[in-house]
């Protein structure tokens, strides 16, 4: 099994989108998420699919799972799966498996994921999706606040748990 790994940037109420959209836009943070996703397994919900650009889906150099509950759902260069089950089990093979939300998608991933790597935007903007509460059975094992974390605030951490 791959090491399973939920992905996010998270403002501090906990906001991670509106309109199927992002809530800001830090070219650091795309840096991060790129350079630790590069290589490996995505997946991500039918609707974070959608609210790709088209130039960027599917993620280039990264294998792509779409979940859809809709039989006849396409994802161009994307493989599909009906459930987050049986997204996971196509990258049974794959080394490492970053789950890329959105919240449905987290909500559920939350329970099975090994690591967290979470961009904490220092904002709290109106929105209408959100990252699942952190329990605190989670540990952070490494926090870095980029020294030009420039006007939005940011910090990547890691968390990770026994
Ligand atoms: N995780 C983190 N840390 N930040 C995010 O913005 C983020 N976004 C998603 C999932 N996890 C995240 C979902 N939304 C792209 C756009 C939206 C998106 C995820 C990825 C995207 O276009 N990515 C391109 C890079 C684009 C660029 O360089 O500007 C890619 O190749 O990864």
């Amino acid at each position: 099994m791959p090491e399973i790994i939920l992905i996010a940037a998270v403002a501090a109420n906990r906001a991670i989108g509106k309109d199927n959209q992002l809530l800001w836009s830090i070219p650091e943070d795309m840096a991060h998420f790129k350079a630790l996703t590069a290589g490996h397994a995505v997946l991500m919900g039918r609707k974070t699919w959608e609210s790709l650009p088209a130039r960027f889906r599917p993620l280039p150099g990264r294998r792509n799972i779409v979940i859809s509950r809709q039989a006849d759902y396409s994802a161009p260069g994307a493989e599909l799966a009906n459930s987050l089950a049986s997204g996971i089990a196509l990258a049974e093979s794959a080394e490492k498996l970053f789950i890329i939300g959105g919240a449905d998608i987290y909500a559920q991933a939350m329970a099975l994921a090994d690591r967290l790597e979470i961009t904490e935007i220092a904002l709290n903007p109106e929105a209408d999706a959100w990252f699942p509460v952190i329990g605190d059975e989670w540990r952070v094992s490494e926090k870095k606040t980029p020294s030009a974390s420039g006007e939005t605030g940011f910090a990547f951490v890691s968390y990770t748990r026994d």
